[in-house]
C-alpha cells in the first residue's frame, strides 16, 4: 500500500526516480539489509544472550533496554545529506541530491537502515517546495515526517531585496527586520503544511570589530523581531531559538550564550525554548550542566548533535567527545526517567560532512546518539544518588564510568534488526551499492552548492 502510494507520487511529482525505479530500489535495500542481518544474527543472539546475562547480575533488565533503544528517536538535517565544505572549499562527493525529494530518498535509506530517522529538520529556503502538499506526501510515503523547520537569513538569496551583509533579525534598518521577519513567519506557515511541529531560528547577526554593534540594542531588536515571530505561531508550534558564541560574527554575536538565549525565551512566552547546539560554546564549557540548567528551567528545545574539537566543527556525533555525549545523556535520560515537567526534547543532527559519505555518517551518528542514550540508561541511579549523598565523589564516577564504558553493542544492533533495520548498517550499505546507482542516476553538476556553503 504505502509503496504504491509512494510509486503514485514520485510520477505525480515528477521527481526524477520513476515508480518503478522507487520500488526497485526499495527491494534492494530490503535484501541487502536482510542478507546482512542473516550473516551476522548469529553472533548477534550470541553476544545478546551473554550480556543479557551480564546486565542481569547488574540488576537490569535487557528488554527493557531494547525498548529504549528502539524507542530512541533523532531528526536528520536535509542540508547533511549533501557534501559540505568550510570556508575554503567544497570537495563534492558523488551522487549528490540536487533537490529535496532526492534528499528525502537518502533519509528514506538512512532510516530504513537504522530506524531511528523518520524525522527530518527542512532549511528554507535551499529546500523550499514548490508543492509543499507534493512533499509531505512523498515524506509520508516512506515513512518520513517534518520535525522541525529552519530559517536561513544568514546569507542573501538571489533576487533579495535587502542584503542581510550586517544582520537579520537585529539589524539597524527596519526594513532589514521586516524582511527577516517576514522570511520566518513564511518557514512557520510552510511548516504548518508540512505536518512540521517547530521552528528553529539561528542568526548570523553580529559584529566583526569592538564598537561595530551596540550590544544592548542590537538585543533589544532581535527580542523585538522575535516577538512578531511569535506572534505568527500556530498553538501547537513550538519556537527554538539557537544560540552560538561566534561565527560568522568573530568578535560579538547578538545571541552569543545560553544565558541570554534563556532570557530571550523567559521574554518570549510559553511556547519558546533553547536549542543546544553542541558546537555553539566557548571551549571547555560544561555543557552538561547548561543541559541540566535549561531542563530545570522548563525552557531546554532539544539539540542539535554534532562533535568538535576547536569550535562548531559539525563533526559527527560521538567521533570526538564521547564522553561528553554521555555525561549530556545522562541528564536527558535522568529527566526523562524522573518524568521532568514539561520535559520534551527535540533531538536533531546538525552535521557538515566534509570528507565522509554523508549517508554513512548520519546513519552512524544516529546510532552513537542511541548508544549514549542507552548507556545512560545503565547509569544505577540510586546508588549515584547515594554516593552525592555521602560525597563520595570516587564512587559517583564510577557509576557513570560503570554505565559509560558498558559495550551495549548488542543492544543496539538487536534493536535495529527487530525494528527492521541493518545489524551492520554501513557494511549493508556499502554492499547495498546505493551511492554508485545514485552517482550514475545523479550527475555532478558543479554549480550545486549543498547546504553550508
Ligand atoms: C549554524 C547553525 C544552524 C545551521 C547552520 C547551517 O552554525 O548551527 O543550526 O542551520 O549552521
Ligand atoms: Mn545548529
Ligand atoms: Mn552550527
Amino acid at each position: 500500500m504505502a509503496e504504491a502510494r509512494s510509486a503514485e507520487i514520485s510520477s505525480h511529482v515528477g521527481a526524477g526516480s520513476s515508480a518503478s525505479f522507487t520500488r526497485q530500489v526499495t527491494m534492494v535495500i530490503r535484501e541487502f539489509v536482510d542478507e546482512n542481518n542473516r550473516k551476522a544474527l548469529e553472533w548477534l543472539h550470541q553476544d545478546y544472550d551473554s550480556l543479557e546475562k551480564q546486565l542481569r547480575r547488574r540488576g537490569l533488565d535487557i528488554e527493557w533496554l531494547t525498548g529504549r533503544a528502539m524507542a530512541f528517536r533523532v531528526a536528520v538535517p536535509s542540508w547533511g545529506v549533501g557534501t559540505g565544505g568550510t570556508r575554503f572549499a567544497r570537495f563534492a562527493g558523488p551522487g549528490e541530491p540536487r533537490n529535496v525529494f532526492e534528499k528525502l530518498d537518502d533519509c528514506d535509506l538512512i532510516n530504513k537502515m537504522v530506524r531511528v530517522t523518520p524525522g527530518i529538520s527542512l532549511h528554507i529556503p535551499w529546500d523550499e517546495p514548490e508543492d509543499p502538499a507534493a512533499l509531505k506526501a512523498y515524506a509520508a510515503a516512506r515513512g518520513l515526517f517534518f520535525d522541525s523547520m529552519n530559517s536561513n537569513t544568514f546569507q542573501d538569496q538571489p533576487g533579495q531585496k535587502l542584503s542581510y551583509k550586517f544582520g537579520s533579525l537585529s539589524h539597524t534598518d527596519a526594513a532589514v527586520r521586516a524582511q527577516a521577519v517576514e522570511h520566518n513567519v513564511h518557514c512557520v506557515e510552510l511548516g504548518v503544511k508540512l505536518g512540521a511541529r517547530s521552528h528553529t531560528v539561528w542568526i548570523g547577526d553580529g559584529g566583526n570589530f569592538p564598537g561595530q554593534v551596540h550590544f544592548r540594542r542590537a538585543l533589544e531588536r532581535y527580542l523585538e523581531s522575535l516577538r512578531a515571530i511569535y506572534a505568527a505561531l500556530p498553538d501547537t508550534f513550538r519556537l527554538f531559538i539557537e544560540h552560538k558564541l561566534h561565527e560568522p560574527a568573530f568578535y560579538s554575536t547578538v545571541l552569543n550564550d545560553w544565558g541570554t538565549s534563556y532570557y530571550c525565551t523567559r521574554e518570549l512566552g510559553a511556547k519558546a525554548f533553547s536549542l543546544v547546539d553542541l558546537g555553539h560554546h566557548a571551549p571547555n564549557v560544561n555543557i552538561e550542566m547548561i543541559v541540566a540548567r535549561l531542563i530545570q528551567l522548563g525552557k531546554l528545545a532539544g539539540f542539535h548533535f554534532n562533535d568538535s574539537k576547536y569550535g562548531d566543527d559539525d563533526l559527527d556525533a560521538g567521533s570526538i567527545k564521547p564522553f561528553q555525549l554521555f555525561l549530556v545523556f545522562n541528564e536527558l535520560v535522568d529527566a526523562e526517567l524522573e518524568k521532568a515537567p514539561g520535559f520534551d526534547p527535540a533531538y536533531m543532527l546538525d552535521q557538515s560532512h566534509n570528507v565522509t559519505d554523508p549517508i554513512e555518517s548520519l546513519m552512524t551518528s544516529a546510532l552513537e546518539l542511541v548508544r549514549a542514550y542507552v548507556q545512560a540508561h545503565l547509569v544505577d541511579r540510586a546508588a549515584l544518588a547515594e554516593a552525592q549523598e555521602r560525597n563520595d565523589a570516587i564512587l559517583a564516577l564510577q557509576k557513570l564510568k560503570q554505565a559509560f564504558t558498558a559495550d551495549v553493542a548488542p543492544i543496539l544492533a538487536m534493536a535495529r534488526h527487530r525494528a527492521g533495520g541493518a545489524i551492520d548498517p554501513v557494511a549493508a550499505y556499502r554492499a547495498s551499492g546505493y551511492r554508485r546507482r545514485k552517482a550514475e542516476e545523479r550527475p555532478a553538476d558543479a554549480q550545486r552548492g549543498a547546504g553550508i556553503v
